[in-house]
């Protein structure tokens, strides 16, 4: 009997089911998971990525169905995966009768998935930035990343993505909030959303404002589109403005701005990493504890540990050689 096929060469010959599975894998942090998406990776870069961030309610969901539906219009295919454990995205009740995808799996060019809260929020948010990689493998043409902006973790989602949109909201100083929250710092592209809402010209102005005053030397003006994603208002201008930082990244060098979001996944990885095996259950914590109650100081006992972690680390290269 020949052996089993395996997900990489299914994904390949566009397995939906396989999609499914591949990405189930990488959320349950699965061991095989690697091994297939290493042979899938000759096939990863061909996608636009974009990542979807803001505070929750700011409507990064409803625009994420609007920008799909006008994708679907103009035939790109579309593979959308949310991060956002407050609010789930529903998917075919969503998208529902926008784009005539009751059932999901009837609209060969899109695919849906969201991440439920499982394990730590950096781990589901590798596992979201792994599912990118595998719906870039499988050949939609467009990939919508949306992920709440709160925190750390969010980098490696932030890393996954070639054009950040973050979407903000008239009401409740969001504007301030975001940028108190470094969220300006993260845009390519803001978007007011709700601006059928008062105050919504308002928070454009001053976030024009905002990012002429801090931004002033960067090669990529990051513009401020105004949309009402729930009345369908603004979708265009909102993928002309990621159309045009994509033409942006392209001109001046995508492999090697695509490099830098490699070089800090991984280092945003690793970091986490290393902190969740230092300080987790199994971690250190009870040997610095008794450490200090010999009297050492906290400096001395993190200097000790450090070198006992960077002679780990000379073994693990020596053994390479
Ligand atoms: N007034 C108004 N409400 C909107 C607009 N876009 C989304 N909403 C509503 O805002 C709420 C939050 O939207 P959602 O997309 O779930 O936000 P998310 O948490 O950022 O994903 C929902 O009740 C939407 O119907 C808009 O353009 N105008
Ligand atoms: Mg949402």
């Amino acid at each position: 009997m020949a052996a089993a096929e395996t997900l990489a060469a299914r994904i390949e010959r566009g397995d939906r089911t396989a999609l499914a599975r591949m990405i189930s894998w990488a959320e349950n942090g699965d061991a095989r998971f690697a091994g297939e998406l290493a042979a899938l990776w000759p096939r990863v870069g061909r996608a636009w990525r974009v990542g979807v961030t803001g505070p929750p309610g700011a409507g990064k969901s409803t625009l994420v169905n609007e920008l799909a539906r006008v994708e679907r219009s103009r035939e790109r295919s579309v593979g959308i995966c949310a991060v956002d454990p407050s609010s789930p995205f529903t998917g075919g009740a969503l998208l529902g009768d926008r784009i005539r995808m009751d059932d999901r799996t009837l609209d060969p060019g899109v695919f849906i998935r969201s991440m439920a809260s499982r394990g730590s929020h950096g781990g589901l948010a590798r596992a979201a930035a792994s599912a990118c990689d595998v719906l870039d493998a499988f050949g939609f043409a467009t990939i919508l990343l949306e992920t709440v902006g709160v925190g750390q973790a969010e980098y490696d989602v932030l890393d996954a993505a070639d054009t950040v949109v973050v979407v903000l909201c008239p009401g409740a100083g969001d504007g301030i909030q975001a940028m108190k929250a470094g969220l300006l710092e993260v845009a390519d592209v803001l978007v007011v959303n709700k601006s059928d809402l008062p105050g919504a010209e308002r928070l454009q102005s001053d976030l024009t404002e905002a990012v002429h005053v801090r931004f002033t030397k960067r090669a990529w003006a990051v513009p401020v589109v105004a949309a009402s994603a729930g009345t369908a208002q603004g979708t265009e201008d909102v993928l002309e403005a990621i159309a045009r930082h994509r033409a942006h990244v392209e001109s001046s060098g995508l492999e090697a701005a695509r490099r830098r979001k490699r070089i800090e996944q991984v280092r945003h990885s690793l970091s986490e990493q290393l902190s969740e095996r230092l300080w987790g259950p199994a971690g250190l914590r009870d040997r610095v504890e008794v450490e200090l109650a010999q009297g050492h100081s906290p400096h001395a006992i993190a200097a000790a540990l450090l070198a006992e972690v960077t002679m780990g680390l000379s073994k693990l290269s020596e053994a390479r050689r």
